[in-house]
């Protein structure tokens, strides 16, 4: 019974190997590089795996998405399709989100990026914004990350907004579900995160006409996946002043490259895909209770629906 790990830096596959081991006794844990006997793998422990990374091993029970997010694991085209996918995600994941984007959401609505370009040529320019209470700022993509962040922005007092593919109850959020409700939801969202994952549907929704349908001068917060966001347009959109500010915390190419234009755009924050990064020690015992948990029940909570892409 061997379970494969595999991470684009390899130096960090021996330090996951070394977590996982005192936690999955009696399994043998090894590098994707050097598996063993490929029938005796029966697990594959990932982040961005190589293209057919799978194709060596015919008794693979599950892959484990060492994140919330398993676009990356469905990217590839030659994927074993029958095999489930197993999300890491729980509380801890969950929290950092909802911090991650309370600290973006209110340095929008309290107007920090102007403040700070004031402080920036010792300016004393006072504003006065409206309190959270007449702010409207609206959540994409209700799951345990944009319903735990919208939980958190309905606490802080935003008159709070969140849209999903099926109807969502969340209390204090009002909720829009599908196509038929997009322009309702949208057209009231002065601040927006973006909590969506990557699928056929979602690749470019941020596009110059989503823009378009928000109000004027309204700031947007990428959290989601990079090729989510049609970067042309964000910065068209920001240029002309439709848009105020971005915070963009994923992108197409990561790193991004340190010529892009994202770096010194005074419209545009850019924070290196953190929102919500889950703590390795963490991340190891949630990886080890779901892949107990599947080897016993057949199935664990946090499993991919891979026919949706989420
Ligand atoms: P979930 O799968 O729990 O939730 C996804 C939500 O998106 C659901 O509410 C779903 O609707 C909705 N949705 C999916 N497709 C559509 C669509 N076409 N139209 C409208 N709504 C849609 O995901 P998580 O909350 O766990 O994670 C979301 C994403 O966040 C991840 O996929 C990943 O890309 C990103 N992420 C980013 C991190 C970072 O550090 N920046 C960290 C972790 C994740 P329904 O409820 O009806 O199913
Ligand atoms: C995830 C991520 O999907 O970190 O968990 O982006």
């Amino acid at each position: 019974m061997t379970i494969v790990v595999s991470v684009p830096n390899r130096e960090k596959i021996d330090w996951w190997i070394e977590q996982l081991t005192p936690l999955l006794l009696g399994w043998t844990i090894r590098s994707i590089h050097d598996p063993g006997a490929p029938e005796a793998v029966t697990y594959a422990v990932v982040w961005k795996p190589a293209i057919g990374a799978f194709l060596p091993f015919p008794n693979l029970k599950a892959i484990v998405s060492l994140g919330a997010g398993i676009d990356h694991v469905l990217a590839d085209a030659e994927l074993p399709r029958q095999v489930p996918i197993i999300r890491t995600v729980g509380e801890d994941l969950t929290q950092r989100m909802r911090e991650y984007v309370a600290l973006h959401v209110l340095r929008h609505h309290r107007d920090m990026p102007a403040i700070s370009a004031s402080q920036g040529s010792s300016e004393w320019k006072q504003r006065v914004v409206p309190p959270a209470t007449k702010r409207t700022v609206g959540v994409m993509g209700l799951g345990n990350l944009g319903g735990a962040a919208a939980t958190t922005l309905a606490s802080l007092g935003f008159e709070t907004l969140g849209w999903s593919c099926s109807r969502r109850e969340i209390e204090g959020v009002t909720t829009y579900a599908g196509e038929a409700e997009f322009d309702a939801f949208l057209g009231r969202c002065e601040i927006l995160v973006c909590l969506l994952p990557l699928t056929a549907a979602t690749t470019g929704i941020l596009d110059a006409a989503l823009f378009d349908r928000l109000p004027d001068g309204a700031s947007v917060i990428n959290a989601g996946r990079g090729p989510h966001l049609i970067e042309a347009d964000l910065l068209a959109a920001l240029d002309h002043g439709r848009l105020a500010h971005a915070t963009l915390d994923v992108f197409a190419i990561e790193p991004l490259p340190s010529d892009h234009a994202f770096w010194t755009h005074p419209n545009v924050t850019v924070t290196p895909h953190i929102a919500s990064l889950i703590d390795a020690p963490t991340g190891s015992r949630i990886v080890a209770a779901n892949i107990e948990r599947f080897e016993r029940d057949g199935r664990v909570a946090d499993q991919a629906d891979a026919s949706r892409g989420y």
